[in-house]
C-alpha cells in the first residue's frame, strides 16, 4: 500500500526530496505577488549572492519583479538571513519558516542558505521549473522546517573521458544534482580514450589525447577558461568540483600524446575501445614525475576546493611494487600543491598520507585503507553505479556490477553493506556515471534520473526516516517537476508516476 498522495501545496510539503529532518505544517499559504521583495537581512556579499540566485530561479517562470532589497521586510516578502550561529545547524543546515505573511530562510553559512532556497523551490508549484512565464498561483504551504544533512559528502561523478560532454551539459547536470542538495561534483577528466583538460605545459595531452572517444565518436576537451567557468558554476551551487586525472593506469591518451612517457619511448596508438587495465605510466622514469608535477600544479591552480583525485584503479599493467611507489609519490605531489589526494580503493595497498581519502567501488580492496585509518567515500558499484542498466531490457548502460532498479538503488544503507565499513569511516556517498555507452545529455539524464535522486536522499536524510514505499510515493509526485525541467527520466515501472 502506498501512502496517500496529497495534492496542492500541502502535498508539496509532504513530498520533499531529500526528506528533511523536521517538518511542521502550519495553516494557510504564502503567495508570491507583484510586490514581493527578496529582503537581505544584512549587508553581506554572500547574502547578496544567495538573493541573486533565488531571483534567478524565480523570475523567469513567475514573470514577477522580485526586487532585491536591504529591507526592512514588509508583509509578503521573502527574507534571507544569517543566524548569529546555531551550532545544531552546522555548515549546511537551514531553517525555513513560511506563514501566509512571510517567508524566512536562515542558516549559519551560505551553503545552508543555498539548501533553504532549494527547499523553497520544491515547495512552489512544479511550474517554477519552467523557463518562461506561466500563469500559476505561486503558493508555498505554511510550515516550519529545520534540516541538516546526514553526510558531509554527497557526490556525483561524471566520466567525460570515455565520451566527451560539453560544458553546457556538465553545467546542466551540476544544476540538477544541486537541486537535490548534492555538494560534490567529481569530473573523471582522463582515461585511455581521452584527455579532457587543457594543460598548458603539455599541450598535446588535450590537443592529441583529447581528440578521440569511445567508438570513434567525437572527442573534445575543456580549455582552462572553460574549466574555470565550471568551477565558478559549481561554487555558486554549493558544490566542490573535484578534478580526477586517472593514474598510473587508464593513461593511454597521455601515453599516445607523449612518447617519452612510455617505458620503451614509443607512443601507442590512440584508443577507442572499452577494455581496461592495459596502460601504465613509466614508474621509474624521471620525466613521469615532471609530467605529474606540471599537471597537478596547473590543476591545483584551477581548483578552489581542497581535493585532487588521482584515480589509481585497475592498474593491471603496473606491478604491485611499482604501483605502491607511484601512489606514494603522487600523494606527495598533490600535498605539495596544498591539496588532499583522493583515490579509488586500490590505493589502500600503498602507504596513505594522513588526509588521503579512499573511494570504495568494487568492494575488493578497501580493507587496506580502513586499516590505515583513512576516511572513505562510499561508491560501491552494485548500488551506486548509475551507468549500470536498470534491468536487462535497458538499452544503454553496462551490467558488470549487475542491474540496478530504482528500488534497489534506493533500498540500502552505506552503514550496513560492507563488513568493516561503519558510519564513522564514511565521509558520505557518491554515485558514478561512467560514459562508455552514454553519448549525450539525453543518455546521461536517462541513466541518472531518477536514481540520482535516491542517492541524494541516502546522502542527506536520516536512515530511520527512509523507506522505499514512502520514497516511491514522493518520487511519483516529482514527475511533473522533472517534466518541467525537461529531464529525460526513466519512468521506472515500480513507481506510479503522476
Ligand atoms: C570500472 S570504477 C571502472 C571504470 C569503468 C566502470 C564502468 C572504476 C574505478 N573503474 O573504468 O568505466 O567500471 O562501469
Amino acid at each position: 500500500m502506498s501512502p496517500a498522495i496529497e495534492t496542492g501545496s500541502a502535498g508539496r510539503l509532504a513530498n520533499l526530496i531529500p526528506k528533511p529532518v523536521r517538518v511542521e505544517s502550519g495553516t494557510g499559504e504564502f503567495q508570491l505577488s507583484e510586490t514581493t521583495k527578496i529582503v537581505l537581512d544584512q549587508a553581506s556579499s554572500e547574502l547578496a549572492a544567495a538573493g541573486q540566485f533565488l531571483a534567478s530561479l524565480l523570475r523567469p517562470p513567475t514573470g514577477l519583479p522580485l526586487e532585491i532589497s536591504a529591507g526592512p521586510a514588509a508583509p509578503g516578502d521573502i527574507q534571507l538571513a544569517f543566524l548569529a550561529v546555531d551550532p545544531g545547524l552546522g555548515e549546511e543546515g537551514y531553517e525555513l519558516a513560511a506563514t501566509p505573511q512571510s517567508i524566512l530562510l536562515q542558516a549559519n553559512r551560505p551553503a545552508g542558505l543555498f539548501y533553504a532556497l532549494q527547499t523553497l523551490r520544491l515547495l512552489l508549484p512544479a511550474e517554477i521549473e519552467a523557463p518562461e512565464p506561466r500563469p500559476c498561483p505561486w503558493t508555498v504551504p505554511a510550515c516550519r522546517i529545520r534540516d541538516t544533512p546526514r553526510f558531509a559528502w554527497r557526490g556525483v561523478m561524471l566520466d567525460v573521458a570515455r565520451h566527451f560532454h560539453p560544458v553546457a551539459d556538465v553545467r546542466r547536470f551540476m544544476g540538477l544534482a544541486a537541486a537535490f542538495k548534492m555538494n560534490r561534483f567529481h569530473l573523471h577528466l582522463s582515461d585511455d580514450q581521452g584527455w579532457r583538460l587543457e594543460i598548458r605545459s603539455w599541450p598535446d595531452l588535450a590537443r592529441k589525447g583529447g581528440s578521440t572517444a569511445v567508438s570513434g565518436d567525437p572527442g573534445g576537451y575543456y580549455t582552462q577558461a572553460q574549466y574555470a567557468g565550471l568551477e565558478e558554476y559549481a561554487r555558486q551551487r554549493g558544490m566542490i568540483l573535484i578534478p580526477e586525472i586517472d593514474l598510473p593506469g587508464h593513461t593511454n591518451a597521455a601515453l599516445a600524446s607523449y612518447p617519452e612517457l612510455n617505458q620503451d619511448g614509443v607512443a601507442p596508438e590512440l584508443y577507442t575501445g572499452t577494455e581496461v587495465g592495459f596502460s601504465s605510466l613509466a614508474i621509474h622514469k624521471g620525466i613521469t614525475y615532471r609530467f605529474l608535477e606540471d599537471v597537478i600544479a596547473e590543476i591545483a591552480a584551477l581548483t578552489s576546493g581542497p581535493y585532487i583525485h588521482i584515480g589509481g584503479d585497475e592498474a593491471q599493467a603496473t606491478s604491485h611494487e611499482d604501483y605502491c611507489t607511484f601512489i606514494e609519490r603522487a600523494q606527495k605531489i598533490v600535498r605539495a600543491q596544498g591539496k588532499q589526494a583522493i583515490g579509488w580503493e586500490e590505493i589502500g595497498q600503498a602507504r596513505l598520507l594522513p588526509g588521503t581519502i579512499t573511494q570504495i567501488w568494487n568492494g575488493e580492496k578497501f580493507e587496506h585503507a580502513i586499516r590505515q585509518g583513512g576516511k572513505v567515500i562510499f561508491s560501491l558499484a552494485r548500488k551506486t553505479y548509475i551507468d549500470m542498466k536498470y534491468g536487462p531490457e535497458t538499452g544503454l548502460g553496462l551490467v558488470w556490477a549487475g542491474t540496478i532498479s530504482v528500488r534497489d538503488g534506493y533500498n540500502w544503507d552505506p552503514d550496513a553493506l560492507l563488513p568493516g565499513v561503519v558510519e564513522k569511516d564514511i565521509l558520505g556517498v557518491e554515485t558514478a556515471l561512467w560514459s562508455e555507452t552514454l553519448c549525450n545529455m539525453r543518455d546521461i539524464e536517462y541513466m541518472a534520473f531518477p536514481r540520482l535522486i535516491g542517492m541524494a536522499e541516502i546522502g542527506w536524510s536520516r536512515r530511520e526516516s527512509r523507506s522505499w514505499e514512502e520514497f516511491r510515493a514522493r518520487l511519483a509526485a516529482l514527475a511533473p517537476r522533472l517534466r518541467e525541467m525537461g529531464v529525460n527520466f526513466y519512468a521506472a515501472p515500480e513507481v506510479d508516476w503522476q
